[in-house]
């Protein structure tokens, strides 16, 4: 057996006896290969506005996604452009049904959405999905759930799902989450399904960016268990008890009854609507249509009352509220002047030596003093 091995090559057992180097196979060390290999450059092509904003319109799934990256981008630097993007891709916004779906974790929205979603693309519809809140410790280990649990539904080609940037703060999300709706809705989705998991204030954010906002219960998890705030009742316009399936049946029946006596007592901004309770099981997919049908009988109701389009008018009234109050913020708390100010104050807050009013009027006195200053 010739089996040479010298520092880089060696003979394979085939080699003849009597062989030459011609037969030597080099050996190249598992570490060095990046090194030898040759070096090219993958980086992809920065897109143009121009070539962004026809990507979207024409739907290139990858272009979307580099839109929607683009706009969720923290970096100033980026700001620019996105804005731009979105001036230019506004005009042709608006045309989706935008419904929100809350409820605590493990009531089934996910696999509601994936049920619903995926009959309503199968029938021609284009749905966008995107997922608020995953920063939540909850949802941290959701999300990865659901991009398997919505596998079916991500890999139609009528549908786009979007998981939220992970990390964000809610105001952050919530700010990018209406920008990526007027994206997804440019490119030509016509439904936008928005899941917000149901802790802290993250409903009442989802809420104001929706048409149709759907809260999912369960049987027998009791109010408190399921963080059901009377305010949470009042802002749905739908009820469903979802995982209504075998043994469960009978539970979701009571719950359901229970849940549309609560529903009577609740007071409703809107006189044209009473939100109805519906049983669901996003397993079997039964009541799933039924449930579209009460979103579609909801938006008929909504149209012809003229709240649709106020509601959405009024929404982007409080998108610019909302957005001024975070710049507003964030111009206050970065300011290293207010910042030394602040820690100096601090301790004497602790204390108690320093009034909680004493302290904010004289950090906003020294605010506006500066801005005076600078005019
Ligand atoms: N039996 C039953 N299980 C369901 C139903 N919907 C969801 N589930 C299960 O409940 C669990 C949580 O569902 P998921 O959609 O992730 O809930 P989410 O946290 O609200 O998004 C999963 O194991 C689902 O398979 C249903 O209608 N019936
Ligand atoms: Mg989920």
């Amino acid at each position: 057996m010739s089996k040479k091995e010298n520092n880089n090559s060696y003979k394979p057992d085939w080699a003849p006896q009597e062989n030459s180097d011609g037969f030597a196979v080099k050996i190249v060390k598992a570490g060095d290969q990046k090194a030898s290999a040759p070096r090219h450059s993958f980086k992809p092509k920065k897109l143009t506005t121009d070539e962004l904003t026809e990507g979207v319109l024409q739907n290139n799934r990858t272009i979307l996604g580099k839109a929607i990256t683009l706009i969720e981008s923290s970096s100033p630097k980026h700001r620019p452009e996105a804005l731009e993007l979105l001036n230019r891709l506004l005009p042709r916004s608006g045309n989706s049904l935008r419904i929100g779906i809350t409820g605590v974790p493990g009531a089934g929205k996910s696999t509601l959405i994936e049920s619903l979603g995926f009959m309503l693309a199968e029938s021609g519809h284009k749905v966008a999905v995107l997922a608020v809140d995953p920063s939540s410790s909850h949802s941290k280990g959701s999300i990865l759930g659901d991009k398997t649990r919505m596998e079916k539904l991500a890999s139609h080609p009528n549908c786009f799902i979007r998981p939220s940037p992970s990390g964000g703060t809610l105001g952050g999300v919530t700010k990018k989450t209406r920008e990526t709706i007027i994206i997804c809705e440019a490119a030509g989705y016509d439904i936008t399904l928005i899941e917000t998991v149901g802790v802290g204030q993250s409903e009442y954010a989802v809420r104001s960016m929706v048409d149709f906002f759907l809260l999912v219960l369960i049987a027998g998890a009791g109010d408190e268990l399921q963080g059901i705030k009377k305010g949470i009742m009042e802002i749905a316009d739908c009820v469903v008890i979802n995982k209504a399936d075998g043994d469960n049946m009978k539970r979701a029946r009571v719950a359901m009854a229970e849940t549309r006596n609560a529903l009577h007592y609740i007071y409703r901004e809107n006189t044209f609507w009473n939100p109805p309770v519906h049983l669901t099981s996003a397993i079997s997919g039964s009541g799933v249509h039924e449930l579209w049908q009460i979103a579609n009988d909801y938006k008929k109701s909504a149209q012809e009352s003229g709240y649709f389009d106020n509601a959405r008018k009024k929404q982007n009234e409080e998108w610019v509220k909302f957005l001024l109050n975070d710049m507003l913020t964030d111009h206050f708390y970065r300011n290293p002047e207010i910042k030394q100010m602040y820690d100096s104050l601090k301790p004497g807050i602790f204390e108690g030596k320093i009034l909680p009013t004493e302290a904010a009027e004289k950090l906003f006195g020294f605010y506006t003093g500066m801005l005076n200053d600078s005019r």
